[in-house]
C-alpha cells in the first residue's frame, strides 16, 4: 500500500441540520459543501481541517448502511479514508494481503472522488475507504 494522507474521517450522525453548526463551532470553519451520495444511501456534509477532512454522514433511507451503524451502535466515527493515488492496484494488494474487500472496483463517492471500502472485520473493527480523485 502506499497512502498519501488521511483523505478525511467519517462520522455518522443522525441529522445534519444539528450537527452541521455543531461542528461548524467545534472546528472554527464553515461546512463548504453538502452532497447527497444515492447509491450509498447517504448524504454528506464536509468541513477542511488542515491537510484533511471531516466528513459527516446522515441516512438517506431505513436499509442505509449508516442508518444500521446508528441503530447498532449510535453516532459517532464511521470510517477514515485514506488517499492513494491507484485504487485498483492498492485494492489488489490488499486482497493479496488478506484484508476482506467490500468493493472489488472502485465506485463513485462524494466530491467525484473514486472510492472503495476494505471490511471492519479484517482492520481490527475499523472500516477503512480508499479514495482517489484521480
Ligand atoms: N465501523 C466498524 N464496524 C462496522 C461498521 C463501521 N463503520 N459498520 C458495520 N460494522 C460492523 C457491524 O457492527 C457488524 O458487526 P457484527 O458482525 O459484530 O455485528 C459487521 O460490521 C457487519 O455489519 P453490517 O452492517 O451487516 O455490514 P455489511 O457487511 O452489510 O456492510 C459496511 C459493510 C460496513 C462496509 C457497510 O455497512 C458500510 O458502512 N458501507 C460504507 C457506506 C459509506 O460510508 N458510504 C459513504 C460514502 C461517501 C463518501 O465518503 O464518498
Amino acid at each position: 500500500m502506499s497512502v498519501n494522507k488521511i483523505e478525511h474521517i467519517g462520522i455518522a450522525v443522525k441529522d445534519l441540520s444539528v450537527s452541521i453548526p455543531l461542528f461548524e463551532k467545534l472546528l472554527g470553519v464553515k461546512c463548504y459543501l453538502v452532497e447527497e451520495v444515492a447509491e450509498q444511501k447517504v448524504k454528506t456534509a464536509f468541513f477542511k481541517v488542515g491537510e484533511t477532512k471531516i466528513e459527516l454522514l446522515e441516512a438517506t433511507a431505513d436499509d442505509s448502511p449508516v442508518a444500521k451503524f446508528i441503530a447498532k451502535r449510535g453516532e459517532g466515527l464511521h470510517h477514515i479514508a485514506l488517499d492513494v493515488d491507484n485504487i485498483e492496484e492498492n485494492l489488489s494488494t490488499l486482497h493479496k494481503e488478506g484484508f476482506q474487500l467490500i468493493d472489488e472496483k472502485p465506485r463513485k463517492g462524494a466530491e467525484n472522488f473514486s472510492i472503495a471500502f476494505v471490511h471492519p472485520k479484517s482492520v481490527n473493527g475499523t472500516l477503512v475507504e480508499l479514495c482517489s480523485s484521480k
